[in-house]
């Protein structure tokens, strides 16, 4: 059985699933959804992935700036129930030669709709959101931080602060690529999310509460300080991420830059402003 362990392991999440993950403070209840890119830059509605859930991913460049003293992570996505697919990968940093050095960021279906971050170096550790903290009704805005000096990762759910958990190891950041939606290098573990991904970013410090909300909504101002990726995925169309005016980063949908079966599909639903 899987299990969703607290970083450190002072608990395991599989055995606490009727009284939540972790016990921490829960968030206010979820706040309206936020829109991804206002106005749409590339597109004239604004655009966003939608993966199979089978193989589709994207492969992003490597990222310089992820060693430094926090990481902060954001997107919206909406995911599918789907039967065949438990564990969702949002954005995943991987070695093509193993889980050393990684951290993964995806959804647990399987227990809960939680959020989950894993932490990957000589050994890994997990740390997760409250259980069925994630809706599978239309889109969600998901960030988690990690101070890599305090070791302290924190997770937001629609802007609102989740929980916080302690670990214990505080993997490197070198430069590697990141796989949005899924890492084919891995065969079965490659967790490919099922749904529609849209904006995602990367910044190279930890967000404060009061960023991560503006971050989770429409026309309020986000910080640029330390900004490494913003794909707005509203291309709508090619098979290429990040060449939308403003974007930071670049990727490529699927196995090249031909049209392949790990191609995640184009699609026009997007966030609501609002
Ligand atoms: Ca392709």
């Amino acid at each position: 059985m899987d299990k969703c362990t607290h970083f450190g392991a002072f608990l395991l999440c599989w055995a606490l699933l009727n009284q939540g993950c972790d016990g921490f403070f829960q968030g206010p209840d979820a706040v309206e959804h936020g829109v991804s890119s206002p106005g749409g830059t590339c597109g004239a509605t604004g655009a966003s992935l939608l993966l199979d859930g089978v193989d589709d991913f994207v492969r992003l460049e490597p990222v310089s700036g992820l060693d430094g003293d926090g990481i902060t992570v954001d997107a919206w996505l909406r995911p599918l129930p789907s039967a065949h697919v438990q564990k969702h990968d949002i954005l995943a940093r991987r070695s093509p030669a193993g889980h050393a050095d990684s951290f993964t960021f995806r959804l647990r279906a399987d227990m809960g709709r939680r959020l989950e971050l894993g932490l990957a170096n000589l050994q890994g550790e997990w740390g997760c959101t409250s259980m069925g903290a994630l809706s599978w009704d239309g889109w969600s805005h998901v960030a988690f931080t990690h101070d890599r000096l305090s070791r302290t990762v924190t997770f937001y759910l629609d802007g609102q602060w989740d929980s916080q958990h302690q670990a214990t190891i505080s993997p490197g950041m070198g430069d590697l690529p990141l796989w949005l939606g899924g890492d084919p290098l891995h065969g079965p573990t490659a967790r490919p999310f099922h749904g529609w991904l849209d904006q995602v970013r990367v910044w190279g410090r930890v967000l404060d509460p009061s960023e991560v909300l503006s971050a989770s909504r429409t026309g309020a101002p986000v910080s640029q300080e330390a900004l490494l990726v913003r794909l707005s995925l509203d291309e709508g169309s090619g098979q290429r991420v990040g060449s939308c005016p403003g974007d930071l980063g670049a990727g490529v949908l699927g196995n090249g830059t031909g049209e392949d079966e790990s191609d995640p599909r184009w699609s026009d639903d997007a966030p609501s402003p609002w």
